[in-house]
């Protein structure tokens, strides 16, 4: 998908620098939000949920003769015994592979078990790395510190980064807010710089190498994942079943994947209520990374266990076994389905 204000210009000037900028992390520290930040976007999918970013998202960004590919990732975590919580953090490890900038994003004054497993990932990419490997660790959500002076001894004892293999990776530390972009532009400053010389690999306003139609699917997983209770967003998954784009409008038709029939009716809400109110709100996120008018349509049905099952989540998309997610099966069995045009507007927690 390609940014909507700006012409297509085909680039290859000589002294470009591009590089591969892979964003990590555990869940709910702000990796998504900071992917949106550096590339000037809501791109990725956002909520104050964990888990919510479930495939690798690419999002570039090109700065006269300097392209950055962001790669968000899904929260490595340390427990998750479902098959989909293998996946997500399979999806985030194989993201480092071929990397030249890593990103580990933390949270100010909240280290935990998981963060340990995130650097030891890290530190495993670095002693593959064959050369210097650099490494920002940006420290997120600075503004929810209300004792200033706890920040300072937070930094000062930050695990970080290991050299490996006599090469001395740069690692730096910035302390940051993505959602009150703070810092923000001082990380992409850092990044700029630590990009390899090289040729650009997508066209100046390339946004993503993800389609329209995959954007959609996530923008009504955002939604669902914001207004449900708790436990319910792991329950289910979101497949495009209608993707048609006519003169000023696309029309959308979404099929929200539950495990249980008890799911399908809190998902639908009362009188449709809830539904309504996701599909209302998706439709106007849509409406504006698109740039047009969208018609949405949603339908809830009942797919026992998909996330328990490896080759469902392949069927929905998932990137099971290394390979890129996105390919979707023609035809998918499942429950009769229950739909509801969007309407009633609802409002979320979560900022954008
Ligand atoms: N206060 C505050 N909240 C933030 C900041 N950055 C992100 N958030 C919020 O933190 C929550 C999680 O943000 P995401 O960007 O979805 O986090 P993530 O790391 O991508 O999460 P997963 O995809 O689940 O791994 C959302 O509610 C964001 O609005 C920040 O700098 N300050
Ligand atoms: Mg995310």
């Amino acid at each position: 998908m390609t940014k909507a204000q700006n012409t297509t210009v085909p680039a290859k000037a000589p002294g470009q620098r591009c590089g591969n900028v892979t964003i990590v992390g555990r869940p709910n520290v702000g990796k998504s939000t900071l992917l949106n930040r550096l590339i000037g976007q809501k791109l990725s999918i956002t909520a104050h949920k964990p888990q919510t970013t479930r495939h690798a998202i690419l999002g570039v960004n090109t700065v006269d003769d300097i392209q950055a590919i962001y790669l968000d990732t899904p929260g490595i975590h340390v427990h998750g015994k479902r098959a989909l919580n293998q996946v997500l953090n399979r999806t985030a490890a194989n993201a480092l592979h071929g990397v030249d900038v890593i990103v580990m994003v933390v949270q100010a004054m909240a280290w935990t078990e998981h963060d340990d497993r995130v650097l030891s990932m890290v530190n495993n990419t670095l002693e593959e790395a064959q050369q210097e490997l650099p490494v920002f660790v940006f420290v997120n959500k600075v503004d929810l510190v209300t004792r200033k002076n706890d920040l300072l001894p937070f930094l000062a004892e930050l695990p970080i980064p290991a050299a490996s293999q006599g090469i001395v990776h740069p690692v730096e530390v910035i302390p940051g807010s993505a959602r009150q972009q703070t810092a923000v532009s001082t990380l992409e400053k850092a990044i700029f710089e630590h990009l390899p010389v090289a040729p650009f690999v997508y066209d100046k306003d390339e946004l993503t190498d993800r389609s329209s139609r995959f954007l959609a699917a996530e923008h009504v997983r955002e939604q669902l994942t914001r207004q449900l209770s708790e436990e319910l967003p792991y329950a289910l998954t979101v497949e495009i079943e209608q993707f048609a784009e006519e003169a000023g409008l696309m029309r959308i038709g979404a099929v929200i994947w539950v495990e249980k029939e008890s799911q399908k009716g809190i998902v639908i809400g009362k009188r449709g209520e809830k539904l309504k109110a996701v599909g209302s709100r998706a439709r106007q996120s849509m409406e504006t990374l698109f740039g047009q008018k969208v018609f949405l349509q949603l339908w809830v049905r009942v797919k026992a266990g998909w996330a328990d099952d490896e080759r469902a989540l392949h069927s929905l998309g998932y990137e099971v076994r290394g390979e890129v997610s996105g390919a979707k099966p023609s035809h998918l069995a499942g429950n009769a389905g229950s739909s509801t045009p969007d309407s009633a507007p609802d409002s979320t927690p979560d900022g954008d």
